[in-house]
Order: C-alpha cells, then sequence, then structure tokens
C-alpha cells in the first residue's frame, strides 16, 4: 500500500457504528438458504399432531385412542394419563402458574391440547388425530373477565384449597375463584383526592383488545434424544434459548449439560416465541419414548387460537388537570385477561410487566395503577407483539387519556402535550409509578415533528374540511392522529428484573484469530432484527476491526454464552452493552501487546480506529491485524497468548427511547374506509448503529401497528369459539393497505449504556397503535366524538359515523 488511508477512510473500511452496512443474513434469506425448524430432518424422526378440545371450557368424559393406534405408521398417542407418572402432565409458566400440557380432566378454551399423536409423518399424524375418540361435558363458559370476577363457575379446581378456600397465588392474594392476582403501584390515596380537588377530571373505559403476533413461521420444535450419550439435542423457535434449557432442565430431570438447545433461522417471532408451549414437552417425551427424534410444527390456526395472544386490557381512566392544562394526577385500573392459565411472560416482579410506565412522556406528580388478572375461557400466553412488557397498553392508555382531556379543557392536543412533557433538564427523571427515565429530549423530537408535517397548516385544512363536510361539499372526514411515547427497554437489571428466578442479564463472548478476523458469541438471538450484521458493527468500531470479518453467532446453547434471549427490545440495551465491554477487554489486551511491539509503556500508545499508535508519533503504530497474529505468534512477557474476551452485562438501568408521531387520515365517512394521506415517524433510540436497520424496523412495526389499530383481533363468540382463527378472518396487513412512512430522529444517547444505545424493535409499535387509533377518534372530535373502541376496521367506523348521526 503506497498511500496511507485518512482516518476517515480508515473507519469507513471497517463498516462499524452509523452506517447502513447491507445485511449479511440476506444472501440467505433471499435465495430459500434459511434454515430453519421445518428444515430440520433428522434420521428416523417422528412427527407429532394434537388433538384439541372443540369446546372453551368442557369436562373430559373419556379419551379413546384404540383407532387412531391401529392406523398404519401411528406409534403412539400420548394423553395425560401417560405423562402424569413422569410428573410431565402439567408445566410451570413463566408468570408462576401452572399449564395442562395434555387436559387433565377438562379443557379450558377452544383448541387446548388433549392427546398428542406420534405418527411416521405429518399426514399420517393429521389423520390419526381425527380418529381419537374424545367424549366431552360441556360446561358454562366464560369469556368476559368482568363477568368472570362474579361468575360462581370455578374455573381452575387446581388452585382452590380445602373446602374451596382461596390459597394466595404466585403474585398475592386473590379474591375470586377467577382471579389471578392484584398488582398495584403509585399512591391511591393522594391520587384520588387529586383528582377530587381538580379543576377538570376526564374519565374513560381505554380497551386494548385481544390481537396475535402471527409471524409468518409457526412454533415448533424438533426434539432428538440420544439415549447411548444421555443428551437431549432441542432444536426450536425459541426467543430464548438457554432460559428454554433451564426450564426443560428443571421439568424433565435431565441434567443441563446433557440438554442443548438451538434456535435456527427464525421466521419473525414479535413475542410469540418466548414462551414454553405443551408442544415442546410432548415433542421431548415422545422422543424419549420412543428413542427417535420427534418433530412438532403448528398450523396457522394453531398458531393464532393456541399461542401467546396479546393485550386484552381494559383499562379504565381517570386524568386530572389544572384549568390552564397542566396535568395533576393520574389513575388506572386494569382488568387483565388472561385466559385459562397465566402464561405471560414478564419479570417475575411485574405481574403486568411494565405497565407503570403509562404516566407516558409527561410530568405526572401524582399517579396510581392497579391491575387485576382475571382467568377466563380463552387462550393462554399474553404480552407478546412487539410490546415491551405491557407498554404498548401503557402506551396506548396515555395517549388516548390525553387526547380525551384535550377534549375536556377544549385545548389543542399538541400543545397539551407541550406543556406537560418533562423537560430535558428534568433527566434522569423520576416518575410518579417508580422508574427512573435516563434520557430524553422531548420538546425537540415533538417541535421538529410538528414543523416536519405543518402541524398548523394540517389543523387549518382541517377545519376547512368540517365546514365543507357540514355544508354538504365532502363526504370524508380528517384526522390528525398524534403521539408522544416513552418507551422502557433493555431487561435487567438483574436486582429488580429475572424470569423464573433466572437475572436478565446478557452476554457476548469473542474470539480474534490469528489473521485478524473473529467470531462472536451472545446469549440473544435474532428473529429477523439482523443481529448478526448489527454486532458485527459494534464490534468493528470497538476492535478495530472490519465487520466483514467479524461472525455473529447465536442460538446454540453449547456454544453461546448463557443469556436471556430477545424479546423486550433488549438486545441492544444488554447484549449489545455485553459486545462493547468484551470488545473493550480485547482492546486492553491489544493495548499492552501494541506497547510491547512497539517497545514503549502501555500509557504511551493510543486506539486509533483500526491500530494503537505511539503518542505523538502517528507513524509508529500496530494495526489490530497486526497485533492479532502477535498474540499468537510470540511469548509476550508477562501476557498469556490468544486474544479472547467475554462479558456478561447486569445494566444499571433500563434504556427510555421516545418517539414523536403523527398520522394524517381522511375517512370516508359512507364506507368506513381509512386513507392514511401521511404518517410521519420520529424515533430516538439514542446512538443508531445501523440506520437503515433502524428504519426497517420501524417500517415493520407501524405496519404491525396499523393491523392492530385499522382491524386485527382474536375474537370470540360467547361459546369461546375463535372467530378470527384463519388468515381469511385475521387481518394480516400485506403492502396494499400499508403507506409510504416517513421516518425522523433525533439521537439522545443513553447515559448508561456503553455506547449510549437504546432498543428500538418494539418503539414503532409502541407509538404507531395509539398514533392510527387517534387519528381516527380526531377526524369524528368535532362532531362529539370522545373514545371509541380498536380495532377500527371500516365497519365499526361505519358504526361511529352512524351514532354520531353523520348518515343523514
Ligand atoms: N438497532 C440499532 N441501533 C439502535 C438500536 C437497535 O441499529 N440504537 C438495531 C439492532 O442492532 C438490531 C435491531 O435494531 O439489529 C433491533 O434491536 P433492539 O431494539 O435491541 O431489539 P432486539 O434485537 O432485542 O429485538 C427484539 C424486538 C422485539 S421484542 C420484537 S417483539 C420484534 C422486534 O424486535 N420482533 C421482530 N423486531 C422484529 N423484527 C423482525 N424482523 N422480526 C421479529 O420477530
Ligand atoms: Cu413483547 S414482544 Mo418482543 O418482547 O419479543
Amino acid at each position: 500500500m503506497n498511500k496511507e488511508l485518512s482516518r476517515e477512510e480508515r473507519a469507513d473500511a471497517l463498516g462499524g457504528m452509523g452506517c447502513k452496512r447491507k445485511r449479511v443474513e440476506d444472501a440467505r434469506f433471499t435465495q430459500g438458504k434459511g434454515n430453519y425448524v421445518d428444515d430440520i430432518k433428522l434420521p428416523g424422526m417422528l412427527q407429532g399432531d394434537f388433538v384439541r378440545s372443540p369446546y372453551a371450557h368442557a369436562k373430559i368424559v373419556s379419551i379413546d385412542a384404540s383407532a387412531a393406534l391401529a392406523l398404519d405408521g401411528v406409534i403412539a398417542v400420548l394423553t395425560a394419563e401417560d405423562l402424569a407418572p413422569l410428573g410431565l402432565h402439567w408445566m410451570p409458566t413463566l408468570a408462576g402458574d401452572k399449564q395442562m400440557v395434555l387436559a387433565d380432566g377438562k379443557v379450558l378454551f377452544q383448541g387446548q391440547e388433549v392427546a398428542f399423536v406420534v405418527a411416521k409423518d405429518r399426514y399420517i399424524a393429521a389423520d390419526a388425530v381425527e380418529l381419537v375418540e374424545v367424549e366431552y361435558e360441556e360446561l358454562p363458559v366464560l369469556t368476559d373477565p368482568f363477568a368472570a370476577m362474579e361468575s360462581d363457575v370455578v374455573l381452575r379446581e387446581d388452585l382452590l384449597g380445602e373446602g374451596g378456600s382461596l390459597p394466595d397465588g404466585a403474585h398475592g392474594p386473590r379474591k375470586h375463584h377467577n382471579h389471578i392476582f392484584t398488582w398495584e403501584v403509585g399512591e391511591k390515596d393522594a391520587t384520588e383526592q387529586v383528582l377530587q380537588e381538580a379543576d377538570v377530571v376526564a374519565e374513560e373505559m381505554v380497551y386494548y383488545h385481544r390481537t396475535h403476533p402471527c409471524p409468518l413461521e409457526t412454533c415448533g420444535c424438533v426434539a432428538s434424544m440420544d439415549k447411548v450419550n444421555g443428551k437431549l439435542t432441542l432444536h426450536g423457535t425459541f426467543q430464548a434459548p438457554h432460559a428454554i434449557r433451564t426450564v426443560v432442565s428443571l421439568i424433565s430431570g435431565i441434567e443441563e449439560h446433557n440438554i442443548r438447545v438451538i434456535s435456527p433461522d427464525i421466521g419473525g417471532g414479535f413475542g410469540n416465541k418466548v414462551g414454553a408451549y405443551p408442544g415442546y414437552v410432548c415433542s421431548v417425551v415422545a422422543s424419549i419414548v420412543t428413542g427417535v427424534p420427534v418433530k412438532w410444527v403448528e398450523d396457522r390456526m394453531e398458531n393464532l387460537m393456541t399461542t401467546a395472544f396479546a393485550r386484552d386490557y381494559w383499562m379504565k381512566g381517570k386524568i386530572s388537570a389544572t384549568k390552564e392544562g397542566k396535568i395533576t394526577g393520574l389513575w388506572c385500573h386494569t382488568t387483565a385477561d388472561h385466559g385459562g392459565f397465566d402464561a405471560c411472560a414478564d419479570p417475575t416482579k411485574f405481574p403486568a410487566g411494565f405497565m407503570n410506565i403509562c404516566t407516558g412522556s409527561y410530568d405526572i406528580p401524582t399517579a396510581y395503577l392497579a391491575v387485576d388478572g382475571v382467568y377466563t375461557n380463552k387462550a393462554p400466553g399474553g404480552v407478546s407483539y412487539r410490546c415491551s412488557f405491557r407498554v404498548t397498553e401503557a402506551a396506548y392508555f396515555i395517549e388516548r387519556m390525553i387526547e380525551i382531556l384535550a377534549i375536556e379543557l377544549n385545548m389543542d392536543a399538541a400543545e397539551l402535550r407541550r406543556i406537560n412533557f418533562i423537560k430535558k433538564e428534568q433527566f434522569p427523571y423520576q416518575s410518579a409509578l417508580g422508574w427512573e427515565y435516563d434520557s430524553g429530549d422531548y420538546h425537540t423530537a415533538w417541535d421538529k415533528a410538528l414543523k416536519a408535517v405543518d402541524y398548523d397548516g394540517l389543523r387549518a385544512e382541517q377545519a376547512q374540511r368540517v365546514e365543507d363536510f357540514k355544508a354538504g361539499k365532502t363526504r370524508k372526514l380528517m384526522g390528525i392522529g398524534l403521539t408522544h411515547f416513552t418507551e422502557i427497554v433493555g431487561a435487567g437489571p438483574v436486582k429488580n428484573c429475572d424470569i423464573l428466578g433466572l437475572g436478565m442479564f446478557d452476554s457476548c463472548e469473542i474470539r480474534i484469530h490469528p489473521t485478524g478476523s473473529a467470531i462472536a458469541r451472545l446469549g440473544t438471538i435474532s428473529q429477523g432484527q439482523g443481529h448478526a450484521t448489527t454486532f458485527a458493527q459494534i464490534l468493528a468500531t470497538e476492535i478495530g476491526l472490519p465487520a466483514d470479518s467479524i461472525t455473529i453467532e447465536e442460538g446454540d446453547t453449547d456454544t453461546a454464552p448463557y443469556g436471556l434471549g430477545t424479546y423486550g427490545s433488549r438486545s441492544t440495551p444488554v447484549a449489545g452493552a455485553a459486545t462493547a465491554m468484551a470488545g473493550r477487554k480485547i482492546r486492553a489486551k491489544a493495548q499492552m501487546i501494541a506497547a510491547y511491539l512497539l517497545e514503549v509503556h502501555d500509557d504511551d500508545v493510543e486506539f486509533d480506529v483500526d491500530r494503537f499508535v505511539v503518542k505523538g508519533a502517528p507513524e509508529k503504530f500496530k494495526t489490530m491485524k497486526e497485533i492479532a497474529f502477535a498474540a499468537y505468534n510470540q511469548a509476550i512477557p508477562g501476557i498469556e497468548p490468544g486474544l479472547e474476551a467475554v462479558s456478561y452485562y447486569d445494566p444499571p438501568n433500563m434504556t427510555y427511547p421516545f418517539g414523536a408521531y403523527v398520522c394524517v387520515m381522511d375517512i370516508d365517512v359512507d364506507t368506513g374506509v381509512t386513507e392514511i394521506r401521511r404518517f410521519y415517524a420520529l424515533d430516538d433510540c439514542g446512538t443508531r448503529i445501523n440506520p437503515m436497520i433502524i428504519e426497517g424496523q420501524v417500517h415493520g412495526g407501524l405496519t404491525e401497528a396499523l393491523a392492530v389499530a385499522l382491524g386485527q383481533e382474536i375474537a370470540y363468540d360467547d361459546m369461546g369459539n375463535v372467530k378470527t382463527g384463519t388468515l381469511m378472518d385475521f387481518f394480516l396487513p400485506t403492502a396494499w393497505e400499508v403507506p409510504n412512512y416517513e421516518t425522523d430522529h433525533t439521537v439522545t444517547p443513553s447515559p448508561h449504556h456503553p455506547i449510549g444505545a437504546k432498543g428500538v424493535g418494539e418503539s414503532p409499535h409502541v407509538g404507531g397503535v395509539p398514533c392510527f387509533s387517534n387519528a381516527v377518534n380526531d377526524a369524528f372530535r368535532a362532531f362529539g366524538l370522545r373514545h371509541t373502541h380498536m380495532p377500527h376496521d371500516h365497519w365499526r367506523i361505519w358504526k361511529t359515523a352512524n351514532g354520531l348521526g353523520l348518515h343523514g
């Protein structure tokens, strides 16, 4: 090389943080070379399939598997009776409840697992499922959580004590046999007093309906018990492979070192793949029993009807303010419908997740939140779907309450937000419900957003539209949806966040090879977020080797360091921090090696992009590539050979990303059809690792938000039948429905994260749902609407317009 590169050129060559590096994953995905669970085919592998309950609540009178067993190619039919001797007919849930693996005397929701058929292939298994005769005796069905709390019908006899008494649940005392827990945060009496004395109080019931993450790839696994060496290998669609390994060990009794859990490529998780499902347990048992590998993969209906739903929160709210619009208090009581078993995936101490972030972006001095979890005859699960542990619910709640308060005050909703935002100089900010927000600059983001969309111009146009509508010149109304959300992502810290007692740290282990390339392994697992691309960028900047020379590997518990996995947008805040810290350990050792090679003191060399240089003599340097080789090639006094490091990172706090969104929508009053004219999304996730990946995350999260706000729902009839169990009925948006999103950003680094990064994966969903919903509600504000429930499909919007007398 004759021409010496400039610092900038050397930095560019690394492909480090801040650059729009192309996704390294896509070469295989776009060529159909991904390796998903259903691609795994092991010698002799059998196929499992479930017999499921058609009823939402019924006693099991008898199960007759003889006809199924007589079918050629059927190996076994497992029922609760077969699992009971092993103690595996029930399993613990992540929420501290227990769940039937196979129906033990009764069923609690439509689609519940009743028997597990094991056959030579999937087709035979499906035929055999039809041949299993189950006699049911129907029981009264409860699909409404308020009715469930009043009903004499007992859903969970297993949780009754002697003589029908009510022992405490996993989260304290229970008030009723269908009650799960009460969780309270904040000051009840003080808040009620503030509400009583306030100039203005707005009150509303805000319902966030039941939805489903619906990833393209459904849940599944392949269990393979090697009886010769006692090793169990479990391939599966797991968002938390290490936690699954620990759970499998605890419930099966197989020692943890004899279990290898592998998450191969995952076709979208969105929270659906955090929990443990009966299919995993049955596959493992079936493999142990038969001695050959057993695969289980859900079909679409099974995925929609039986695995982790999201939301189903009834949030009764009160918000108070002075005449001038300064908010004085916030009160919320939530009734949470958890279905038949509480299988939510929240950190143990937070039975309603981080819903106590519901004071949002506002400086609210006094607040109170109570959540009652309730059993009903619906599918278990909960929390999942780009939610950051119930933060979607919290953001939807506060952003609706703000809009309703603006109506009550007869004020502009953007201005009401502005005067109540937490100010830049108030960070770190202690919220009334117990969080310490790390950093933020809400006013700057808000002003930038309003300016970008010409907010005043939009309001003027809207006012004109209302005039025109009243004058009969148009049948279309215009809605302006506003949202300013504050997220909370990056669980840990270990001191207050654990799942099943496992502290929520994360990890990274790096090995630099002699030729200056590297492999880094993490405790997280990508499901489409592009970790192999972005974590290599963090390392490129930290250790000065090109991102293209760094392999990122996740998801194999035999090789990756222990970590709690990918959900709650925690990978960047936690594993990303571990990656930077491990990189710095590499650099510290590299510094000693460089000093030795350059024959100066350690303190006399400094890191410069891709090398260590002698201070004041930039022509004397050793590149990281040279240093890597030296680490393996020479004996350096006082320094071990090799160049490796590992970091287990326990974050001191969560990170608090935020954003300002504006949606401009036209609504045809006669058809209820919505047209999104404009969607502007400003996100602040602190230091940005890869702007292109962030933009992709934002587009995806917004599209899922559009789905939820405008039509997607898991609906039940009174008998507990799922009305939306196929993609014919369950709204999954395609390019057809999706508008052109405008993305923007500000950068307010996290002060405690080693590279200042906050998470972003869930932000667009958290902010998007209220923004779309606010646009619909806002379109009708001039005609007296306060609040209407999601999902805002055409039919419901038509009904809203009709109810307001807009159809003449
Ligand atoms: N990123 C970045 N700069 C930042 C923050 C993040 O470049 N300041 C990048 C990260 O490097 C990573 C991606 O953005 O490649 C998302 O990072 P992060 O916000 O840390 O979220 P996680 O990686 O932990 O992903 C989880 C999050 C969740 S909880 C859901 S749900 C969701 C989401 O990611 N599921 C997804 N986005 C998804 N995207 C796809 N394609 N598939 C899913 O299943
Ligand atoms: Cu809450 S859905 Mo994401 O945490 O996997």
